[in-house]
């Protein structure tokens, strides 16, 4: 049963289905089902926007089969009138709008978090759990506004058509987002990822994008909109994607005290060169850089004596709000084992903690502390 709803669409789901995708045979896949995989790090810089082939999949249950001729979107409670929206009057009768956004799980780079110490039962995401595409579809607010919103609503909240089982009970997938936040242009139910309809493990037919937002509250699947004074009571809303301190754990953790996921952190990744690897003593250092709520990434910081001193990186790609920043250096280094660290500012100068232990958390959300690799420079 869904929290507060009794006519969500059920979608039928088979884990025998066969899902069409186009991933790439390099696609590092962490668990197939549900599946949850992604690129490897070294491919993702390689193109500015990702190609859908490698772009990173964070499932919590089997692909739901939905119908597109039967297809209703529901929009409630705080709303003067309730809607039930086909997909032809979503495509054919709303505005469209595309918006470029870059789309990050909570949980990318997780695996460093876990080096430090165990997060069972969470996916052990590289830095790649996080893509940029160009999406189209409807902005919230014209719905919004076709619906008519209530004095005192303060939240929109998502349900997905998945069936997600925990506890022995059907919770589904949900979250919400400010009304606020809602109401800005750039937040789309898109139907299309790159000018081609979502593909079915991204969310076909209808999904949210909130951008400078966790991937979570991007809700695939998307059957129901409901308007309301509260956050969303669902369990990944309300449950999971808290962020707790590092003392906290499973046992200890009051549910209602943790801090809910909403916009995402400042954060900077060394795409290349590759942890281990050999390199020469002038050396191309490349990465990404993103930060949240539309703030854009104001400088990328590289050193290589463990962040005594620091040189800046040049902004190679990006000067957008939603989207992530490419950045490139050439370092002249001494030979011998080395670690190559980075860090970014963003645009209201907030920057990132200098080690994981500080803000390691058990369930491993929100890693971004400096970025270190370690390569063996040649004499
Ligand atoms: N219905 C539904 N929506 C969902 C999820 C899900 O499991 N079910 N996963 C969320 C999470 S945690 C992320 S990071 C993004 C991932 O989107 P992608 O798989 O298209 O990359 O989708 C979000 N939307
Ligand atoms: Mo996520």
């Amino acid at each position: 049963m869904f929290a507060h709803s009794e006519h969500v669409m059920r979608a039928h789901t088979c884990p025998c289905l066969v899902i069409p995708m186009s991933k790439s045979p390099q696609f590092i896949v962490h668990t197939s089902n549900p599946l949850n995989g992604e690129p490897p790090l070294a491919t993702l810089r390689g193109n500015f926007i990702t190609p859908r082939e490698l772009f990173y999949v964070r499932n919590h249950s089997p692909v739901p089969d939905i119908d597109p001729q039967t297809f209703r979107l529901i929009v409630n409670g705080m709303v003067e009138r309730e809607l039930e929206l086909s997909l032809d009057t979503l495509l054919n009768d709303l505005p469209k709008r595309t918006v470029m956004s870059t789309l990050q799980c909570a949980g990318n780079r997780r695996n460093q978090l876990i080096a430090y110490a165990p997060i069972p039962g969470e996916v052990a995401w590289g830095a790649g759990a996080i893509g940029n595409a160009f999406w189209s579809g409807v902005p919230l607010k014209e719905i919004l506004n076709v619906a008519g919103v209530k004095v005192g609503a303060q939240y929109v909240a998502f349900m997905g058509a998945d069936e997600v089982i925990r506890h022995d009970e059907n919770v589904g997938f949900g979250g919400s987002i400010p009304l606020d936040k809602a109401s800005s242009p750039e937040v789309l139910l898109a139907y299309e990822m790159d000018g081609k309809p979502l593909e079915p493990v991204h969310g076909f037919p209808l999904r949210v994008i909130a951008p400078g937002y966790i991937g979570a509250r991007s809700v695939k699947w998307l059957a129901q909109i409901t308007v309301q004074a509260f956050p969303s009571k669902n369990y990944f809303q309300a449950h999971a994607y808290q962020l707790f301190s590092p003392q906290t754990t499973a046992e200890t953790a009051d549910w209602n005290a943790g801090l809910q996921l909403g916009e995402l952190v400042v954060n900077c990744v060394i795409t290349s060169p590759r942890a281990g690897t050999q390199v020469s003593r002038d050396v191309q250092v490349e990465g990404y850089a993103i930060s949240g709520g539309g703030r854009k990434i104001a400088r990328v910081d590289v050193s290589s004596d463990g962040g005594e001193t620091w040189t800046t990186a040049n902004i190679t790609q990006g000067d957008q709000q939603w989207a992530w920043t490419f950045w490139q250096i050439r370092l002249q280094l001494k030979a011998g084992e080395t670690e190559i660290v980075t860090r970014a500012f963003d645009s209201a100068s907030n920057t990132q903690p200098e080690d994981v232990r500080h803000i390691w958390n058990f369930k491993g959300y929100m890693n971004n502390a400096w970025h270190r690799v370690n390569v063996n420079v040649k004499q």
